[in-house]
């Protein structure tokens, strides 16, 4: 490689090629040049330097974005508006072994609907951990539409760790959602069902189906919902929508909006107007106001009835102990987002042209008076529109959801009908500014911009359709996220950028220093439910054992091989593989896929993951890693026997493939000592300086440390069979012994090539 490195230079200088005159050289352009070549103007570099993030260098922002019909969580770095990972939460992703490993199974288990596998959904709201109503990065929320069900991601490793399944309601929409401190995950239904599993006509619509909140119980500690201490509140059948949890003054209540709370149930087919008429005939829709902390007092209390082993507060209840009300809002209405400061909740209809900014002091006003407008009739007190709006204010056709700036007062809605960006002042009422986007756009997002603390800086338009602004590809478009700079007056539209997964509805973007994600796992560790494994397996200690008629194959991974490297069964058995990867090093993954078996592990350094299948037919089943590791990637495979019953060894011994002599043996043995020079020149310039203040450095010298050992291991098999004069093994084990010293070169190259490139100093 060094050699043809300097043949590349030598050329280049013979060729006339100066090294440090770019710019002027033959062949390397100007800016200007760019720029005439293709076709860029003063704004469009202006936009790439605002997004552009050198190679090597990192983002400012880390977005999460619901992956829509994917059922996955999208993650990407802002401004770069690079996709750095889609973490798989409801639906099986074979990248991360999940729904291919037994530990991830059984998380995808948890979301079971009545005994069936549900491997598909539709993600709609991401939700970062809060305190103090500020995002904490510690975990991520996330919701399925379709399956009313809500994730937990952990943060520190980005994986699924849970998903709850509601036990009352039949689809959901406004969550997740969370309080200040975290407390509590909001989920509230979209389509009004029976709370039962039961059939129930249509004609009962109004006595017998339902809407809901639920508000599920977060344990910091476990980092888990805790169902039995969740609870929910029955709601009228409005179809309810999104939902917000208040904070500061508001803190201890939460806001869900509704559409067609005509109660309208369609039937197009039975020659009725369909839903889209029947459910937008009123001029208002309500929203409700639920007092949380009350409602979870109610429950201790036992006030609370049991609906499908669930605590539910029932209307009635609701409306004797006074902790729901409904306030009228613009018909057909879309987002609920509560002011940084808890003071206001704004409110978009989709068919009004106005965002709606409700006083929570005003509204708090009139259940302190009990002044009510009327009831609805389950008898559910009214608030008055008029006496609890503090201004409304015309932002353009079809406004959805606000998202708030760093400076005071301001908001962002996004505009539906008309595809633009308003950006207005909820305190005095005026539109301030307003940007084009491309087309159709739903929710949008401002960094942090739905916490206590707004950071301002950049907006993501989440634009619902594409049409023409990527090359095409096929009727089917990618959806489209245009990133606008907000820091000035005017915003400015920055970059367009195609998500090609699902369609994402929210998103959050959390500052990228708050997040402290993990490099590797403790050894052996069942990072689902983050503790040690079972099935954890030491080096030395791989072994095969046949327990209650199951084959468990303990086995590890570390480059270049997996151990066993045969595995013999009979036809008919059931097999449980358990791998532990050994590595230490970063992003040293190993994967672990086996033939026709649909097995496909993701081996993070020191995750262990188990694979339980039936050998159901004898044959032949190599399997290999799935992660191009290491040079000798390739070579990183193993057979899996699975023999016909009671089949008996016939065949002579095989025969060995090469043999060894002396003299291969000699030769490698010279390699080996030569290579050992190349190390120790490496040692003595690494710990010749401080590389102890560097974290990365300290981390590879451990993982180059580990291989040394390991060659010192192969090193001695290799010199005991030598002694023997059993050049065959001598020679494999000098061959072994070299490829861990390889291994500990590159780690060491690596090391020596970072304290060079920050500046490490000479200690000694
Ligand atoms: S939703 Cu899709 S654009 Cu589910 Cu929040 Cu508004
Ligand atoms: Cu391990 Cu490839």
């Amino acid at each position: 490689m060094k050699r043809i490195g300097s043949k590349v230079l030598m050329l280049c200088t013979a060729m006339g090629f100066g090294l440090s005159a770019a710019g002027t050289a033959l062949g390397a352009e100007t800016l200007d040049d760019v720029m005439k070549r293709r076709g860029l103007t003063d704004k469009d570099i202006l936009a790439a330097a605002k997004t552009y993030v050198p190679t090597g260098k990192r983002d400012e922002y880390i977005a999460f974005s619901s992956g829509g019909q994917s059922g996955q969580l999208i993650v990407y770095g802002i401004p770069s508006m690079r996709i750095l990972k889609y973490v798989a939460v409801f639906t099986p992703e074979p990248w991360q072994g999940y729904g291919f490993d037994d530990e991830s199974k059984a998380v995808l288990a948890q979301g079971r609907i009545n005994g069936k596998d549900i491997n598909f959904g539709d993600t709609h709201h991401p939700a970062i951990s809060e305190t103090n109503g500020v995002y904490d990065g510690q975990f991520l929320f996330i919701n399925d539409k379709n399956n009313p069900r809500i994730a937990v991601v952990d943060l520190h490793d980005f994986e699924t760790k849970q998903i709850v399944v509601n036990p009352i309601m039949k689809s959901d929409h406004g969550g997740a959602f969370v309080t200040p401190n975290t407390e509590y995950v909001i989920e509230a239904s979209q389509y009004a069902a029976p709370f039962e599993n039961g059939f129930v006509p249509l004609e009962q619509f109004n006595e017998k189906y339902r809407g809901a909140v639920t508000y599920w119980k977060f344990n910091r500690e476990t980092g888990r919902i805790v169902p039995e201490e969740s609870f929910s509140v029955e709601l009228p059948p409005y179809s309810q929508d999104l939902s917000d949890f208040g904070k500061g003054p508001s803190d201890g209540w939460s806001f869900t909006n509704s559409f067609c709370s005509e109660r309208y149930v369609g039937g197009i087919e039975r020659g009725r107007p369909p839903f889209e008429a029947g459910c937008s005939q009123k001029d208002t829709d309500f929203f409700h106001m639920v007092n949380w902390r009350k409602a979870a007092e109610l429950v201790k209390a036992g006030k609370a009835k049991q609906i499908n082993g669930h605590n539910v507060i029932t209307m009635d209840t609701s409306v004797a102990e006074g902790i729901l009300f409904l306030v009228p809002e613009p018909k057909s209405p879309h987002g609920m987002d509560v002011s940084p400061d808890g003071k206001f909740m704004i409110v978009s209809g989709k068919l009004d042209s106005h965002t709606y900014v409700y006083s929570f002091d005003k509204l708090m006003g009139l259940i302190n008076a009990k002044d009510y407008a009327g009831k609805d009739p389950y008898g559910i007190p009214i608030l008055d529109l008029k006496k609890s709006l503090h201004t409304q204010v015309q932002v353009g056709l079809g406004p959805l959801h606000t998202q708030y700036d760093s400076k005071p007062c301001v908001a962002y809605t996004s505009i539906y009908v008309d595809s633009q960006v308003t950006k207005w002042d909820y305190c005095e009422g005026k539109v301030l500014d307003k940007i084009s986007i491309h087309y159709n756009i739903g929710h949008l997002m401002t960094m942090e911009g739905d916490s206590v603390t707004p950071q301002g800086k950049y907006l993501v338009s989440l634009n619902k359709l594409a049409i023409d602004r990527f090359n095409p590809v096929g009727p089917l478009h990618p959806q489209n996220h245009q990133l606008i700079d907000i820091s000035g007056d005017k915003m400015q539209l920055l970059y367009d950028m195609p998500l090609p997964l699902g369609e994402p509805h929210y998103a959050v973007a959390i500052a990228a220093d708050k997040l402290k994600p993990g490099i590797r796992y403790k050894s052996g560790w069942n990072s689902r439910e983050d503790k040690r494994s079972a099935f954890r397996t030491r080096p030395g200690r791989e072994k095969v054992e046949r327990k209650d008629g199951v084959v468990h194959v303990y086995g590890t991974t570390i480059r270049s091989h997996i151990t066993p490297e045969i595995i013999e069964v009979e036809e008919g058995d059931t097999v449980s593989v358990h791998m532990t990867n050994l590595e230490r090093a970063e992003d040293e993954t190993h994967g672990f896929a086996i033939y026709g078996t649909n097995v496909n592990l993701s081996l993070e350094p020191g995750k262990t993951a188990s694979a339980t299948f039936k050998a159901e037919r004898a044959g032949v089943f190599p399997y290999y890693c799935t992660e191009f590791c290491s040079a000798l990637h390739l070579e990183m495979q193993g057979y899996l026997l699975v023999k016909p019953k009671g089949y008996q060894a016939t065949a002579a011994k095989g025969a060995e493939g090469t043999v060894y002599s002396k003299a291969d043996y000699d030769k490698q043995h010279k390699t080996n000592v030569e290579t050992q020079a190349v190390i120790d020149s490496v040692v003595a310039y690494i710990t010749a300086r401080n590389y102890q203040d560097f974290a990365p450095v300290v981390a590879l010298v451990e993982d180059a440390t580990d291989q040394l050992n390991f060659a010192a291991d192969a090193k001695k098999k290799s010199d005991e069979f030598a002694a023997k004069e059993d050049w065959q093994n001598a020679t494999l084990w000098a061959g072994q012994w070299w490829q861990y010293q390889v291994k500990a070169a590159d780690i060491g190259l690596r090391a020596k090539t970072f304290l060079d490139q920050n500046g490490a100093k000479v200690v000694k």
